[in-house]
């Protein structure tokens, strides 16, 4: 009797004690936060502010508050800027321009629960905060009645003839130029000797054909250039897409006065006549070097053997300078191969990267 009361004590009091363990150690398991996501700046966008917030969104399946490490750097495995960030943004500021960010957030939710994000990447513009020192929109013209006098043509000229407006890069207006007699001129003044950047967009015409060979598809290209049918001046420039070969092929190019360097591309480009080609040429005395982009892709570039001059006139079409007399253009671009449509024609002081 007394021996089955003690085993009934025992037995209660095991039963106590799984229960009250029970109740007093629940076995709830903490769950870890989600992965950050829906990164600011998007993952590898370009030309991202300089300064720019960093932001992303996570949450706690718990509803815990949540704290975030920020990785931050310009190394694949970025390092640690900020530990413990309250909120699910982060500034960083000072960045440099054309350069790739990387960057991920580590959420914690202070029970031990830890999740890592992935790693995110942005560029900064490249022009970070550098302004065009020009710009045509080439909305409409006030100015059609400037007159330009070149020293070295001994000509004088009025700033635009022949040029109609039609859809632009933009849902705006560009400049349509047709063929040999159409052009848009501007003062070198605009170019900085030293270094700068021409951007401009072109999309040729669907009737758009070389002259100099019967070819069947739409070829020839956009023509911004300083050069005459009388001849260049030191520190001329040209930029243009021509007939090289049986292909188009892309040329940047600076006369030195003896001699032209170009930048010139071997690659066969059949211009689509349905969208707008983004072209960009750059000049850097520093760098020594000139470069002529398509679509922010380098596709060529040559040694700047002059610096640019100042003091003279460039065209966007054919120049007409010494053109009296002649239903044609110069060599060896033909009349037909700068058929159609600029916009959105920028001129900067620095050599911009893209
Ligand atoms: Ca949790
Ligand atoms: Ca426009």
């Amino acid at each position: 009797m007394k021996k089955s009361f003690f085993k009934l004590f025992l037995l209660s009091f095991i039963l106590i004690f799984l229960a009250s363990g029970c109740v007093t150690k629940p076995t709830v398991t903490n769950q870890p936060p989600t992965a950050p996501t829906t990164p600011n700046p998007q993952d590898n966008e370009t030309d991202v502010a300089t300064t720019v917030t960093l932001s992303w969104t996570c949450s706690d399946p718990d509803g815990d508050t949540l704290t975030y490490d920020v990785y931050f750097g310009t190394l694949e495995n970025p390092t640690l800027v900020k530990e413990g960030n309250t909120t699910t943004s982060y500034t960083v500021e000072n960045l440099n321009p054309n350069t790739k960010y990387y960057w991920k957030v580590v959420a914690k939710d202070g029970k031990g629960g830890v999740k890592e994000g992935p790693v995110w990447s942005f560029t900064t513009a490249s022009s970070g905060t550098v302004s065009p020192v020009f710009e045509d929109h080439f909305e409409g013209y006030t100015n059609n009645d400037t007159q330009y006098t070149s020293s070295f043509y001994g000509e004088t000229i009025s700033s635009v003839r022949s040029i109609t407006y039609t859809q632009g890069v933009s849902g705006s207006m560009g400049v349509y130029l047709n063929y040999f007699d159409s052009y848009i001129c501007y003062p070198t003044s605009y170019l900085n000797p030293t270094e700068g950047t021409i951007i401009f967009y072109f999309k040729p015409d669907p009737n758009m054909y070389e002259v100099y060979n019967a070819i069947d598809n739409p070829k020839g290209g956009f023509l911004m250039d300083t050069v005459g049918w009388l001849g260049a001046f030191s520190g001329s420039f040209c930029i243009w897409a021509g007939f090289s070969g049986g292909y188009n092929n892309f040329s940047a190019g600076t006369w030195s006065g003896s001699g032209w360097s170009y930048a010139d591309t071997d690659y066969i480009y059949s211009l689509s006549p349905y969208k707008f080609y983004k072209i960009a040429f750059t000049w850097s005395a520093t760098q020594g070097k000139i470069k002529i982009y398509l679509d922010d892709t380098l596709i060529a570039e040559a040694n700047y053997n002059t610096q640019l001059d100042n003091q003279q006139l460039f065209f966007i079409g054919q120049n007409p300078f010494g053109q009296q007399g002649y239903n044609m253009a110069y060599w060896p671009y033909g009349p037909h191969s700068m058929i159609g449509t600029y916009d959105e024609s920028q001129i900067y002081d620095v050599a911009l990267e893209f």
